[in-house]
C-alpha cells in the first residue's frame, strides 16, 4: 500500500498505526503548502480535496479519513493489538475516542489555531474549547494509562499527534499533568519514536 502524509501532521496518526501494526508499506511525502510530491507531482490529482492522510491499496483503490484509515490499519494488526474487534465493547470505546479526537480536538486545532487570516477572537474560542476539553482528558487519564483502558490504541496514535500540536502552538499543558504524562509515555513507545524519526521531526532513537 502506498502512504501519503505530511510530517506533523494528522496523518502522523495514521504513520503511527502502520509502524505499530508491522504492515509493509511506501510513504510518500506530501508539501501541504504546495500540494505536491517530492517529484513535484500535484497532490490535488491524487487527493481532490488535497488533505493528507491518503491510502492507495494494491488495488489502486483510494481511501481517506483519519478515523476510518486507522480502524482500517488498527485491524491489520495481529492480534487486535491496536483496535479490538468489530461487535465489541471494547471496540465501541476506541470508535468513541476516535470520533471524540477528529470533532473535539482535531477540528478545532485545525483550521482556527493554523491560519494567520482568523481573527483573534475566534482563536479565544479554539483555545478556551481545547482548555475544556482538554481538563476532559486529564481526567480520563488519572485512572487509566491509554484512552480506552490499560492498553494503546489507534485513539491513542491520533490524540497524541494532535494534541501534540500544541507544542508549536505554545499552548502549555502544564495544568494537566496526566495528559502530559500520557503524551511522554507515548513519545517513549519505540515505534512512536521511530515514526516521528521517519518524518523527521526527531534525530535519534
Ligand atoms: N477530514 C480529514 C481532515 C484531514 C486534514 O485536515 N488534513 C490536513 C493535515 S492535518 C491537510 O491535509 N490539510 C491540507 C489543506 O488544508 O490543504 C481527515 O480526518 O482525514
Amino acid at each position: 500500500m502506498k502512504f501519503y502524509y505530511a510530517p506533523g501532521a494528522c496523518s502522523m496518526a495514521v504513520h503511527i498505526a502502520l509502524i505499530e501494526a508491522g504492515v509493509d508499506f511506501e510513504a510518500i511525502k506530501v508539501d501541504l503548502k504546495t500540494h505536491t510530491l517530492t517529484n513535484g507531482d500535484d497532490f490535488q490529482r491524487i487527493s481532490p480535496r488535497g488533505y493528507v492522510p491518503l491510502i492507495e491499496l494494491d488495488d489502486g483503490s483510494r481511501h481517506t479519513e483519519v478515523a476510518a484509515l486507522l480502524q482500517y490499519v488498527g485491524d491489520l494488526a495481529p492480534n487486535g493489538r491496536l483496535i479490538a474487534p468489530a461487535g465489541t465493547l471494547e471496540r465501541l470505546r476506541v470508535v468513541e475516542w476516535l470520533a471524540f479526537v477528529g470533532t473535539e480536538l482535531h477540528k478545532t486545532f485545525s483550521p482556527w489555531l493554523f491560519h494567520d487570516d482568523i481573527h483573534e477572537s475566534a482563536r479565544q474560542l479554539a483555545r478556551e474549547r481545547l482548555a475544556k476539553r482538554f481538563a476532559e482528558l486529564d481526567d480520563t487519564l488519572a485512572s487509566r494509562d491509554y484512552l480506552s483502558g490499560g492498553l494503546f490504541t489507534v485513539a491513542d496514535a491520533y490524540c497524541y499527534t494532535v494534541v501534540n500540536w500544541s507544542r508549536p502552538l505554545k499552548i502549555d499543558l502544564a495544568a494537566y499533568p496526566q495528559l502530559k504524562a500520557y503524551m511522554t509515555r507515548i513519545s517513549k513507545r519505540p515505534k512512536v519514536r521511530e515514526t516521528l524519526i521517519a518524518e523527521g521531526l526527531v534525530k535519534t532513537l
